[in-house]
């Protein structure tokens, strides 16, 4: 059993999302990891370091257009982030135009563009194929502390934090019948994309529902997959004031399909941002309830944890140690 992290992480700090008529601060910055891994080492667990990935890992599930316009980030944009957005059957993006690829490559202003995006971006997949690596090797419990997040992010897509979705990468390297378990508060529409039409990654999600939240555009529960992927995709929306028997209820109802398919590996994109004060969402959870969540996952013979989202800075270490507290007690 082991936790991972790339400290590459730490690269990637924008300052402000583009919110509505507001911007505010980012709210997903390198604190978080820091806060993660100081609760964990006060309790003597030891983080380690993942090592770098190669770039075919990222091409499994990127298109390669998408992977050069992060790669390619001007070194001279402090922080910028796209207002104007290209949707289908519109005139395609200029190859030479910077805004005109940043409109086309984003779906929303809340992922800016920084100069360490592509370092931060590729050591947060690092992190989650350590995770698969060691499930591969035989261990039965991995973590990876991904920074930025995955979940939103598809092909040639990126928004909602995200850039690469570490956790479908990750997924994809599996020989064997993987779910992924999706826990944060938002729908992984990302996830959803990328595994839509195959049977064998199961795709589960509890999230506020989509209908009055972020992202809005995807995660209803009649979206069940299509082709050989019919009945393989399973959005168990909730509300987003919904209390914590609520979301235990919707947990067990989600574990149940998960057994029902019977995968050789789980994984969770594990958010932190159903928790009572996130900032930016919150349902009914207490930072004690993480724990109760770790128990229900013991349930898994081979799991990998992935960090998602998660932005009280207070909590967020809290919660995590008793997460996996509970998965190890
Ligand atoms: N006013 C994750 O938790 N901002 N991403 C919405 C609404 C985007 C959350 C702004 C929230 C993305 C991984
Ligand atoms: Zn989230």
């Amino acid at each position: 059993m082991s936790i991972y992290y790339h400290p590459t992480h730490e690269k990637y700090r924008p300052k402000f999302e583009f919110s509505g008529f507001n911007n505010r601060v980012y709210p997903e910055q390198p604190n978080r990891i820091d806060n993660i891994i100081s609760a964990f080492l006060v309790e003597g667990i030891p983080i380690k370091e993942a090592e770098l990935c190669n770039m075919e890992m990222i091409k499994s599930i990127h298109s390669d257009d998408y992977i050069e316009f992060i790669r390619n980030i001007p070194e001279d944009i402090a922080e910028i982030a796209p207002t104007v957005f290209y949707r289908k059957g519109r005139s395609d993006p200029s190859s030479s135009n910077f805004f005109s690829k940043m409109g086309y490559y984003l779906f929303d202003p809340s992922t800016p563009l920084t100069s360490g995006v592509w370092e931060a971006a590729v050591g947060s997949v690092s992190t989650a194929l350590a995770c698969v690596d060691e499930l591969q090797k035989g261990e039965n419990l991995a973590v990876g502390l991904c920074r930025p997040p995955g979940h939103h992010a598809s092909e040639s897509l990126g928004g909602g934090y995200c850039f690469f979705n570490n956790i479908a990468i990750a997924a994809g390297q599996l020989d064997k019948d993987a779910t992924i378990l999706d826990l944060d508060y938002h729908h992984g529409n990302g996830t959803q994309e990328i595994f839509y039409t195959t049977d064998q990654v199961q795709y589960v999600s509890i999230h506020a529902d989509t209908r009055s939240n972020y992202p809005f555009y995807w995660g209803r529960a009649d979206e069940r997959g299509e082709g050989r992927g019919d009945g393989y995709n399973i959005n168990l929306p909730i509300s987003s004031t919904s209390s914590e028997s609520t979301y235990d209820d919707m947990l067990d109802t989600a574990i149940e399909h998960v057994k029902q398919y019977n995968p050789e590996y789980v994984l969770v994109s594990m958010g932190f941002d159903c928790y009572v004060d996130d900032p930016i969402a919150g349902m009914g959870l207490s930072s004690d309830y993480y724990r109760t969540i770790g128990e229900k996952l013991q349930d898994f013979s081979k799991l990998g944890i992935i960090l998602e989202g998660g932005y009280n800075l207070d909590a967020i270490g809290k919660c995590f140690l008793n997460l996996y507290q509970g998965l190890t007690g």
